[in-house]
């Protein structure tokens, strides 16, 4: 570790916590709707045995932890009894992390500090934080509104400037399709940067980080340094990009595919993109950059106007020419907005369904605190004020008044849609495989044009045949005919691609099979909730000094470290 982090030492003892679960439950403090997964809860949802069931950390207290220069213990999924154990050991203060349908939880966690450790600072971050008078709704010392590393730096007395630290974790805790786990270790998380300029009325990230972008790695050459230290350290080369719009810094994406280049390293990416600066990087740039999965916002097509990133794109178009490369497309629309009515709505679900994605989130039209959607609907008196925030979760009910979605017909519209889009497009594994099957297809045609077009076959084959396993499954669990008779038509099309399953391959598909067995067992028997397990991780300064942090951390400002340095003047914001 850096000089600067072994001089600075503030010595303040600080807990960042998570809120405290069982998740996705009705209870006193959540709702059943309000899933900690992100496909299950909003992607996948309808696809039974075939849903995406993974685990995500709050990666936001890890990077505060890493970057903080005094002892950080971060408690991520505690019970109430596990953080009431663990605040009564004794700390300066208590930063509780916490978005909007969470917001009671971390009322009660500011209250359990009060109750059994009165000397603690309270400080609230994330999202919640966002909430209009929140720091009178929830007894605290500090809200932070906005980036937090540098305003935890500042709080304890740290240089701003000292090189920003990229901790080493995975972007995935658990990773199951039909309850088979994916094998090796799961993408590693890549956090370039928070926010993102196009601030779209309804995005809570854009205008909760003041609708600007804040790089943490500024250049292609930081990125490329930071991801080849992780992957060392990990032992996967893939990466799962935490960054609201990766692809709009255009510059910095083209030096990082420079530099994998003359460094003949080439890494994989997850991202999430615009369509326009998709389209403006373009697609083969797309496939040098290793993307292997796009996340894009469609969000409707009745109200395009609307979405300035989207005018004069076809998605249709762009989705298919993206899948046809090997890229996987997660396509998102929203449903009820305010030109929404029960008769038109189908026209924008039947537009999502007809883009051909690998996956599509549906998500109900939902003003969050912060956002100038909000705001237009606080001032029109439209807002719902008295539904409790852990509705407020876009997954059930509208926190708004929409004359035409009354009663629960929000909800059975959002059902339908789900729905629909699974039997007409079948599960979202059987398309992902069928995506890296076109993109082996075309991009093996390209492979003699340089090592970079050679490695990035070779990854798409590798791909086809480790989710190829999987096809058994499907075929056995298919929702539909149509599904059936597709992944019949796959699994043909991979043998005359790659040639027969190995002996190795054959048992793992038999092993699948049977795990893909209980897995429904477990469905029918126990219900589909799984919880994240709790994880304590101690950020001790000796530690990071000596190098024996539990979380391996990476200095990756020290190239070029010119935008990071903008946060100085901007990330201050604290409402006490
Ligand atoms: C990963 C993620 C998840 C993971 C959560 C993992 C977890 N352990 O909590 C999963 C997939 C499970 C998930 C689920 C949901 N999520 Co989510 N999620 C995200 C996502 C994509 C990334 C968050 C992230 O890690 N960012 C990177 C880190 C570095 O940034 P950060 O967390 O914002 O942290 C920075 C600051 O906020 C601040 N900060 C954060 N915490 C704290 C604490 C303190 C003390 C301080 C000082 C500062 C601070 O400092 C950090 C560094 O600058 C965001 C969108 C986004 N791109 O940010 C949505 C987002 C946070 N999710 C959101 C929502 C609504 C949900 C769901 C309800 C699903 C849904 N309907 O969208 C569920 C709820 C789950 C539950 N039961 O709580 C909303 C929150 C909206 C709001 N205004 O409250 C977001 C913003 C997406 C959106 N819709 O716009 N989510
Ligand atoms: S492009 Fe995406 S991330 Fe950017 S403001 Fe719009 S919705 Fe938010």
């Amino acid at each position: 570790m850096s000089q600067t982090i072994a001089q600075q030492n503030t010595s303040k003892k600080i807990l960042l916590s998570g809120v405290f679960g069982p998740f996705g439950v009705d209870d006193r403090w959540g709702r059943k709707e309000n899933i900690m997964e992100l496909f299950h809860n909003q992607v996948t949802k309808a696809q039974g045995a075939a849903s995406f069931r993974f685990h995500h950390r709050s990666f936001g207290l890890y990077f505060m932890a890493a970057n903080l220069n005094t002892d950080v213990n971060v408690l991520d999924f505690p019970s109430r009894d596990r953080f009431i154990e663990e605040i009564k050991k004794g700390y300066d203060a208590v930063g509780i992390s916490f978005i909007a349908p969470n917001f009671i939880k971390a009322q009660e966690m500011a209250r359990l500090v009060r109750e059994h450790c009165p000397g603690t600072e309270i400080i609230l971050g994330g999202h919640g934080a966002a909430i209009e008078g929140v720091e009178e709704l929830i007894k605290c010392d500090h809200v932070v509104k906005g980036e937090g590393i540098y305003w935890m730096r500042r709080y304890i007395g740290q240089n701003l400037l000292d090189p920003i630290v990229h901790p080493a974790i995975p972007s995935t805790e658990m990773q199951r399709i039909f309850g088979v786990s994916v094998p090796g270790p799961t993408s590693s998380l890549l956090v370039p940067g928070v926010g993102c300029v196009n601030a779209c009325s309804f995005c809570s990230t854009s205008h909760f980080f003041g609708k600007k972008y804040t790089a943490y790695l500024g250049s292609g050459k930081e990125i490329f340094n930071t991801c080849r230290q992780i992957a060392d350290a990990r032992g996967t080369d893939s990466f799962f990009v935490m960054d609201e719009n990766f692809l709009k810094d255009r510059d910095r994406a083209l030096e990082l595919i420079d530099e994998m280049e003359k460094h003949n390293r080439f890494f994989t990416f997850h991202v999430f993109s615009s369509s326009e600066a998709i389209t403006a990087f373009g697609i083969d740039n797309m496939v040098r950059l290793g993307v292997s999965f796009a996340w894009i916002g469609f969000e409707s097509k009745t109200d395009q106007g609307a979405f300035e990133k989207n005018n004069g794109i076809e998605p249709r178009d762009l989705v298919k020419q993206l899948r046809d490369s090997g890229i996987s497309v997660l396509g998102s629309g929203i449903l009820c907005m305010e030109h929404h009515t029960p008769e038109n709505i189908q026209e924008d679900i039947d537009f999502m369904i007809d883009i051909e994605a690998d996956t599509v989130q549906f998500m109900l039209f939902t003003p969050l605190p912060v956002t100038a959607l909000y705001k237009r609907h606080k001032k029109k008196g439209l807002l719902k004020e008295d539904l409790p925030f852990e509705e407020w979760h876009g997954q059930k009910m509208l926190n708004w008044n929409h004359h035409a979605f009354p009663g629960d017909l929000a909800e059975k519209t959002l059902k339908g849609a789900f729905k629909k889009e699974f039997e007409v497009n079948s599960s979202t594994i059987y398309r992902v495989i069928e995506t890296a099957v076109r993109g082996y297809e075309n991009n093996r045609k390209l492979a003699s044009k340089s090592e970079n077009y050679r490695v990035r076959a070779e990854q798409v084959r590798d791909r086809v045949i480790e989710y190829a396993t999987l096809l058994p499954v499907i075929k056995a669990n298919a929702v539909n005919e149509i599904e059936l008779q597709r992944a019949i038509a796959l699994d043909e099309r991979v043998t005359a691609l790659v040639g027969k399953p190995t002996v190795k391959a054959s048992l793992m598909r038999v092993g699948a099979k049977v795990l893909s067995g209980y897995w429904n067992m477990r469905l029918k028997y126990k219900g589909d909730v799984i919880q994240p397990k709790t994880i304590f991780t101690e950020f001790k300064v000796a530690d990071k000094e000596a190098g024996k942090s539990p979380i391996k951390l990476f200095e990756v400002s020290e190239f070029t470290s010119t935008v990071s340095r903008d946060l100085n003047k901007a990330a201050f914001v604290s409402a006490k």
